[in-house]
């Protein structure tokens, strides 16, 4: 039932309800029936979208035009989902419309008793809290963001920067950053977002369950829109799943939705937390093609990386598991995974820390970047309707002295 709109005057209020896909040729030709109404109408508008899957830019222009059919009064639009929010708040058309995210009763149909809660998180983004017999995290809508893990009885094994901006258009410093569709610096064009644009911006919930082990699985997902398209011409749907079980297992589904193959690169760019990164190692990369990103110079490495100065290494060929050995909170993370042939040691020691903004000068004793990529020359190729994913298994146990 696309691009169908309803009328109702419940009260004082005129409200127009969209139906379905309200794209270029739904929007036009419900535009002039719509503009009709409000004029008339002259008072209080309510645009109600919960029935809605799409808003193009004609959609856009159809909310101006009836805008300017009321003056002195704004109209509210209710039952945004979050890509649609974002959309309105990009092109500033917040600022002359009252937007509302679709109701909690919709989010909440992704609750589930005993494991997961959808709550108004950091920077008021949807957020969901999991929490169940092995452990606890959050994950917030907003890049869809792991933040937090921890497994039970154990202390938080992810790191968050005290820093860290929680707002549209930023990306959150700590947790699970998703790298997508590109690595670092984007190799056509630097002026684009490093790291690719997914952790930018917000992605809808989709999925939830209870897992056969009495886990949680919990889905977000994106789909290519016309502002994605702009910064990367081709069309695709992501999910980020993320599983609260023995382990936590995080894995980024890409599929191609358009009519020719596409090349990608990308992270799960986990932060992690550590008693003192000085006593602190990460073995599981010895005799692996190592990339120093700060020399510029390869090598084939040896032994457990130390951490004494920036380091920032990209290690080629691996589809080891790493592990992460600190003898000050007495345990080891282990950071196995799939559809991964390449891993990052990132640690920004003093200066780089000082350069930034959302980064406390004193926080890199405290964290170590294990990532889980497809970097450099492991780019990643998916033809028309095929799919990639990249998963990150993340576990931590105590070391038992002795
Ligand atoms: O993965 C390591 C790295 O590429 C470093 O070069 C450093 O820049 C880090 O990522 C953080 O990047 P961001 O864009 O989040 O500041």
């Amino acid at each position: 039932m696309n691009g169908i709109v309803d009328f109702q005057v419940p009260g004082s209020a005129l409200c127009c309800r969209f139906h379905g896909r309200m794209d270029g040729v739904t929007s036009q030709q419900v535009d002039n029936e719509v503009f009709e109404r409000v004029a008339a109408h002259k008072g209080d508008t309510v645009f109600d979208l919960s029935g809605a899957s799409y808003v193009s830019s004609a959609f856009l222009r159809l909310c101006v035009r009836a805008a300017r059919a009321i003056t002195g009064k704004k109209i509210e639009i209710v039952g945004l989902n979050p890509s649609m929010k974002e959309v309105f708040d990009m092109t500033g058309l917040g600022r002359i419309f009252n937007l509302s995210l679709r109701g909690g009763e919709a989010l909440s149909e992704l609750d589930i008793e005993g494991h997961l809660k959808i709550v108004k998180g950091p920077g008021d983004f949807p957020t969901a809290k999991i929490d169940n017999a092995f452990g606890s995290a959050t994950v917030s809508l907003h890049g869809a963001h792991v933040m937090e893990y921890c497994p039970k009885g154990q202390e938080p094994v992810l790191w968050m920067s005290q820093k860290s901006y929680f707002a549209p258009g930023k990306s959150i410093r700590g947790g699970i950053p998703v790298c997508w569709p590109w690595f670092g610096p984007c190799a056509d064009d630097p002026k684009k977002p490093s790291h690719g644009f997914v952790r930018f911006r917000d992605w809808e919930f989709r999925r939830s369950e209870v897992t056969p082990e009495g886990g949680t699985r919990l889905v977000l997902g994106m789909a290519s829109n016309d502002q994605t398209m702009e910064l990367w011409p081709h069309r695709f749907d992501v999910e980020l799943e993320v599983v609260v079980g023995h382990s936590l297992e995080v894995s980024l589904h890409v599929k191609n939705l358009d009519d020719k193959s596409f090349t990608f690169t990308g992270a799960l760019h986990s932060y992690f937390a550590v008693g003192d990164i000085a006593k602190t190692t990460v073995t599981g990369l010895s005799g692996r093609r190592c990339h120093d990103k700060l020399t510029d110079k390869f090598s084939t490495w040896d032994g457990p990386v130390k951490f004494a100065s920036e380091t920032d290494m990209v290690f080629l060929d691996t589809e080891d598991v790493c592990v992460i050995t600190d003898p000050v909170k007495r345990r080891r993370i282990s950071v196995a995974k799939r559809g991964s042939r390449s891993s990052v040691v990132w640690n920004p020691w003093v200066d780089k820390s000082i350069r930034m903004p959302d980064f406390g000068d004193d926080e890199f004793h405290g964290m170590v970047c294990v990532e889980t990529c497809n970097a450099e020359d492991d780019i990643v190729t998916v033809a028309p309707g095929a799919k990639h994913v990249l998963t990150t298994l993340i576990s931590s146990e105590t070391i038992v002295p002795g």
